[in-house]
C-alpha cells in the first residue's frame, strides 16, 4: 500500500509548479512535496508582509467547529491588517504552504486520521503521501522557512515538561527554535509546562525569549498561554512591533541560524489569573501520568482536560490570545517589510 500510495503522489504532481526557497532558488523536486501557494509566493519574492499559521492547533489544539472558525478568522485579522496569511499544513501528502479555505475545512473536519506532524513526521508522511496532518509549531517553522517567510503566529508553543527528568518529554519546538531562523510570535509557554526549565533551555540553544511590555517596568512575567502572569520574569523585553522587527531584521543580517521568540501576553479582559488555573493544571497533568499517556499526545490530552473542566473558558481564552497574537504579528511583518525593501 505504501508503495501504490508514493506512486499516487507522483501522479499529483505539478512539474510546471516551481517554489522559491528561503534562498530563492528554483527548485523543481522540491515542488513534488511542498506546494507553496501562488499568492503566498509572490508575496514573499516581493518582500511584502507574511504571517505564517499552524495547523496543529486545528486539527489536535480545539473542538470542532471552533477550530476551523478561528482558522478563518485568524486569516482575516491578518488581511485586514495588511499582511497575506500562510496557514500551513500537509493535505493528501503535500506539504502546504498557504491553504485555501476548503482545505482549512477539511483539515479541521478531518478523522481520528489526521496526524500531527512535527519535523521528525515531515519525510514520513510526505513520503507515504497517505494522510493529512496539522502541523506543530516545529512542523510549521521547517515548512515556512523552506517557503521564505519569516514571522509565525501561534497561540503557545510546547517546552520542556514537568517530569522531563524522567520521560525525557522535550517538545521538539524547542529544538526547532535552536536551528531554524523563523520569529514565533506566541502567548508564551503553555502552563502546564515546566516553565523554569522551558527558559533555561532556550538559553542554552541561543534563542532570544521576548515579552511585550513596558521597559520601564520593574518586572515582565513571561505569559504563559491563559494567564498574563508566571512568576517566571522574561529573560527579555520589548515595546512595539517596530523593535521586533529590527530585532528578527538583525537576526537574518547576521546569518544566525536560530530563531526569536516573541511572547505576547493574553488581553487582559480575557485573562485567567494563574492561581485560577494552578488548580486545575495540576489536576490534568497528574490525570495524564495515571493513564499513562505518552509522546505527542500528551499536550492534546492536557488541552482537552482542561477544557472540560474549566467547561469551555479555555477555548475562549485561547481563541482570544491567538486573534491577539495575530494582530501583532502582522504589525511585525508590515515593518519587516519596510526593512527589507
Ligand atoms: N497551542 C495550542 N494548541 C495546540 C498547540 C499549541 O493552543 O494544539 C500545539 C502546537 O502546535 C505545538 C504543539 O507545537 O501543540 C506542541 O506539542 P508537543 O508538546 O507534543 O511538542
Ligand atoms: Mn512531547
Amino acid at each position: 500500500l505504501p508503495r501504490d500510495a508514493a506512486r499516487l503522489v507522483l501522479a499529483r504532481n505539478h512539474p510546471h509548479h516551481v517554489t522559491i526557497n528561503a534562498i530563492g532558488t528554483r527548485n523543481e523536486k522540491l515542488n513534488r512535496y511542498l506546494e507553496v501557494s501562488e499568492e503566498v509566493r509572490s508575496a514573499v519574492a516581493r518582500k511584502a508582509p507574511v504571517v505564517a499559521l499552524e495547523t496543529a492547533i486545528l486539527t489536535h489544539g480545539l473542538p470542532s467547529p471552533d477550530n476551523v472558525e478561528l482558522a478563518i478568522e485568524v486569516e482575516a485579522v491578518i488581511r485586514a491588517n495588511g499582511a497575506v496569511p500562510a496557514t500551513i499544513g500537509i493535505v493528501n501528502g503535500l506539504a502546504r504552504v498557504g491553504l485555501s479555505r476548503s482545505m482549512i475545512e477539511a483539515l479541521g473536519s478531518g478523522s481520528g486520521s489526521t496526524m500531527k506532524v512535527s519535523r521528525r513526521d515531515l519525510p514520513y508522511i510526505t513520503g507515504l503521501g497517505l494522510h493529512s496532518g496539522g502541523t506543530t509549531v516545529a512542523g510549521t517553522m521547517v515548512l515556512a522557512h523552506l517557503a521564505g517567510i519569516k514571522i509565525f503566529s501561534t497561540g503557545g508553543i510546547g517546552g520542556v515538561h514537568r517530569a522531563a527528568a524522567n520521560s525525557m518529554d522535550i517538545s521538539a519546538d524547542l529544538m526547532e527554535l535552536s536551528r531554524t531562523n523563523v520569529a514565533v510570535v506566541c502567548s508564551g509557554p503553555k502552563p502546564f509546562l515546566d516553565i523554569e526549565r522551558t527558559v533555561e533551555y532556550l538559553e542554552t540553544a541561543g534563542v532570544p525569549v521576548m515579552t511585550f511590555g513596558s521597559l520601564k517596568a520593574e518586572k515582565t512575567w513571561l505569559p504563559v498561554f491563559y494567564s498574563r502572569d508566571s512568576l517566571v520574569p522574561s529573560p527579555l523585553v520589548v515595546e512595539t512591533a517596530a523593535e521586533a522587527a529590527g530585532i528578527i531584521f538583525t537576526s537574518h543580517m547576521l546569518g544566525l541560524q536560530n530563531g526569536q521568540l516573541f511572547c505576547n501576553p493574553i488581553p487582559e479582559e480575557n485573562d485567567i489569573p494563574r492561581l485560577a488555573m494552578h488548580a486545575i493544571i495540576t489536576a490534568a497533568v497528574k490525570r495524564a501520568t495515571k493513564r499513562e499517556i505518552t509522546g505527542k499526545n500528551v499536550t492534546p490530552f492536557i488541552l482537552e482536560h482542561i477544557r472540560r473542566t474549566t467547561k469551555g473558558a479555555s477555548v475562549e481564552a485561547n481563541k482570544a490570545l491567538v486573534l491577539n497574537n495575530a494582530k501583532r504579528a502582522t504589525k511585525m511583518a508590515v515593518e519587516l517589510s519596510k526593512l527589507e525593501s
